[in-house]
């Protein structure tokens, strides 16, 4: 009788451990298995064309910036702004940037798509020999920037 007890309170504790073991398994296991911290609303400066084809006056539509939509939602980027170190300043127009999609903006003039938007400037604004471009949303938060020293051979990626 008293030795079937303690074999009761044997398999009790064995199966209080197992139960235990597989708890600390389980925590563990959803710790290391948690999904990564998914930025959805991310999008970059990922490409700036500072030094145009030629006299970047005489092609301001080769000096370009790509803006790319990195994250895992659509974006409206209407009221969101490009600006570079001398303060000048473009204002995006309404147009949806899907997860994974770029638009370009050109400094000089031409038709907006969704690809391609135009500054619709009359000279060259991002400096050959060094500059940084900013890219603020439409709450005026700086959400990204990318700057250069000239040397990178006319074009830098940022990302
Ligand atoms: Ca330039
Ligand atoms: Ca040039």
């Amino acid at each position: 009788m008293r030795k079937g007890q303690s074999s009761l309170e044997y398999l009790l504790m064995i199966a209080a451990a197992l139960i235990l073991v597989l708890l600390v398994v389980r925590v563990l296991y959803g710790i290391t298995n948690s999904p990564p911290d998914v930025k959805c609303d991310n999008v970059v400066i990922s490409y700036v064309k500072y030094d145009a084809e030629g006299d970047d006056r005489n092609n301001l539509n080769d000096e370009y910036v790509v803006i790319e939509n990195m994250g895992c939602e659509a974006v409206n980027l209407e009221g969101w702004k490009l600006k570079d170190e001398a303060n000048h300043v473009y204002s995006f127009p309404s147009i949806t940037l899907a997860p994974g999609a770029s638009v370009r903006v050109h400094t000089g003039s031409g038709n907006d798509t969704d690809s391609d938007l135009y500054w619709g400037r009359g000279a060259p604004v991002w400096n050959n020999r060094g500059d940084t471009a900013y890219l603020y949303d439409a709450d005026g938060k700086l959400v990204d920037s990318c700057s250069w020293t000239g040397t990178e051979g006319g074009a830098v990626n940022c990302h």
